[in-house]
């Protein structure tokens, strides 16, 4: 790798010695903007548009990072956590009004409007430049504009991407730091005269949430945030840019940019495969990359390894496999109903070096708490507002989407796969939504055609991972539909288009529900570390080893082939878990075709056929007594 010409200046600059925009215009970088012109006529033109006192190149080096805590812990927006239990970790709180994605306030601006599609909101480019230039004039007038150069995927990977963050927020880039890798290390990916990179610019504002927009250029790879400091609206490599931008490339350059964790299966005789898994937001998806076995399966050597928790992308190998590299350097997890009974692995991993957003204080420790972490809570708590809270106050003291913001590195169950830049080959991609009713614990598609259907017509009881009716089913095709970067149909053609391209190599598909409930409303299967049980069947049928049995809904397993050894479950629970209603059917296949219709012209023709099919097969079945 080349290495980078200025980095050792810019690393002894003195994060506390700001150089003002016109030095910054001389020596070191002068040297920097011969090798990245296009970098650096860009951040020029957001120098003037947005008029800061102070541009900041990010290093991401270690002091650097200290100072910027410094500064965080200085004017308020971090409080230090009890060094002894959590080192290096801080509590911060987001303005109310700005604690999840706002759907409605997120924009794809294509070129045209039929390449946006009807599951984003479109504006015409040149519209939302005047709308944000208006928004962005003067908004660092003051302030410091950092420049964050970041990198998504392993160093040295071809399949790795760059971008810049332009941003006024520290906070921002503490988290950046986590996420994604940041600095240099992103600079010397950059190869002299290279202009692939993702343009991002972030302004916190002032957080009117009238005027919040995170908007997305796929033509020319831009993001644009502002009136906004949360999560996925403002650390741009994950959604923004991992998922939306990334899926839009992804299309034209024959890959996939995929809302799915990856990870790695060891079973007893040693043979190692890794799985894909795409679940909506808030549906588990850290808790299954980090799953701890139960203890006959550990006992008999079975081991699960984390490469990644929320982001794959897949690229066809020389081999014509499909290969998952993870784009993140970092955990964004749910915190409520982490802990140490549902996700070891995770409290571990954010034990240090990780930031707490939204939840609340375990006062008398100086410790985060949120509901589920222990059973009991604290004596002295303050909420995710900052107010005093005890149980009896009624609400809850963590907000539903607070999080933990933890280094990938730190965890027990990692994988040394995750920094390979080859990435890992993939046997099975798992769909899946929390659903009451209606859909089994697992089923295996007939065909990646069938599997794309599946993934399509996927849905899930709404979390609070975005602003909206919490429960409520949302279709959620491949669990991305707040995440497709342009149009969803021409999305679909693509998934089969691959499928054209990868032929037998492809992994198998299949589709998995932990969330089905009884009458009662209690939850059939255990879930967590019992999933690892349905992981076993459909790794049997990856390596051949399971029939299954054929139903409308494609291949289940036979009641011999799922491994109930030590599993506290009846066998009324376990048949009602792969049962199949008719009439529960009938209704989900009218759902799917209001949902197929949204998408309009450009649905694909296989795709209405698999519903038309799924729909006599329907019919014909039956209910299964
Ligand atoms: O989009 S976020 O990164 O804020 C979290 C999520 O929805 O998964
Ligand atoms: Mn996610």
């Amino acid at each position: 790798m080349v290495s980078f010409s200025c980095c050792g200046a810019r690393t002894k600059k003195e994060f506390g010695m700001q150089e003002s925009a016109s030095t910054l215009a001389s020596s070191e970088v002068a040297a920097n903007g011969q090798r990245h012109s296009a970098v650096h006529e860009w951040v020029e033109s957001i120098r003037l548009l947005v008029n800061p006192e102070n541009v900041v190149w990010i290093t991401g080096d270690e002091k650097e990072s200290s100072r910027i805590n410094a500064e965080l812990v200085e004017d308020g927006t971090f409080l230090p956590l009890n060094e002894e239990e959590y080192p290096n970790c801080f509590w911060s709180r987001s303005n109310p009004n700005d604690v999840a994605r706002v759907e409605g306030r997120t924009f794809i601006c294509s070129e045209q409007e039929d390449q946006c599609g009807p599951t984003n909101n479109w504006m015409e480019p040149g519209a939302m430049r005047e709308k944000l230039n208006g928004l962005l004039k003067n908004s660092m007038s003051g302030k410091t504009m950092y420049v964050v150069p970041y990198l998504m995927g392993p160093e040295g990977s071809p399949y790795s991407k760059v971008g810049f963050e332009i941003t006024d927020s520290l906070y921002v880039i503490a988290n950046m730091r986590i996420m994604a890798r940041i600095g240099d290390v992103a600079l010397q990916h950059l190869k002299e005269g290279d202009t692939d990179f993702v343009r991002g610019v972030h302004a916190v504002a002032d957080l009117d949430p009238e005027e919040r927009y995170i908007a997305h250029f796929p033509d020319t790879c831009e993001i644009i945030s502002v009136n906004t400091n949360y999560g996925g609206n403002a650390l741009q490599g994950k959604k923004c840019f991992a998922l939306r931008i990334a899926s839009a490339q992804a299309k034209k350059e024959g890959w996939l940019a995929e809302h799915m964790l990856i990870l790695g299966v060891t079973n007893p005789s040693g043979k190692k495969h890794y799985v894909c898994a795409a679940f909506p937001s808030a549906c588990g998806k850290t808790n299954f990359a980090m799953l701890i076995p139960p203890k006959g399966y550990v006992d008999a050597g079975w081991k699960i390894e984390t490469v990644g928790d929320d982001i794959a992308w897949l690229n066809f190998g020389d081999d014509g496999r499909l290969y998952a590299i993870n784009p993140e350097n970092g955990f964004f997890g749910v915190a409520p109903g982490t802990s140490e009974q549902t996700n070891p692995n995770a409290i571990k991993t954010l034990q240090s070096n990780s930031i707490f957003t939204n939840t609340a204080l375990d006062l008398d420790r100086m410790t985060p708490w949120w509901e589920g972490l222990t059973e009991e809570p604290p004596q002295h708590v303050r909420d995710w507002l900052g107010n005093e809270w005890s149980p009896e106050v009624g609400s809850k003291a963590a907000h539903p989407n607070s999080r933990f913001t933890a280094p990938a590195a730190q965890c027990p169950s990692i994988s040394e796969e995750f920094k390979s830049p080859a990435g890992v080959p993939i046997d099975a991609i798992i769909f899946g939504g929390r659903r009451a009713t209606t859909l089994p614990l697992v089923f295996e598609a007939k065909s990646w055609q069938h599997g794309t259907f599946v993934g399509i017509t996927m849905a899930s009881e709404a979390t609070a991972a975005a602003v909206g009716q919490v429960g409520a089913l949302k279709h959620d095709p491949m669990a991305m539909r707040p995440f497709i970067g342009y149009h969803a149909g021409d999305y679909f053609q693509h998934w089969l288009d691959i499928g054209e391209r990868g032929g037998s190599k492809l992994p198998k598909i299949f589709h998995v529900n932990w969330f089905r409930k009884a009458a009662d409303g209690s939850f059939l299967w255990p879930g967590f570390g019992e999933n690892i049980r349905v992981l076993e069947w459909i790794l049997k049928r990856v390596d051949g080893l399971a029939s299954g049995t054929e139903t409308p809904l494609g291949i289940q397993p036979k009641p011999s082939e799922m491994n109930t050894t030590d599993l506290d479950i009846s066998d009324a629970d376990l048949e009602e878990l792969f049962s199949f209603s008719r009439d529960e059917w009938e209704k989900e296949v009218d759902s799917q075709k209001e949902f197929l219709a949204t998408i309009g012209a450009k649905l694909p023709k296989a795709i209405a056929e698999e519903h038309e099919m799924l729909r006599s097969r329907v019919r014909a079945w039956g209910v299964v007594e």
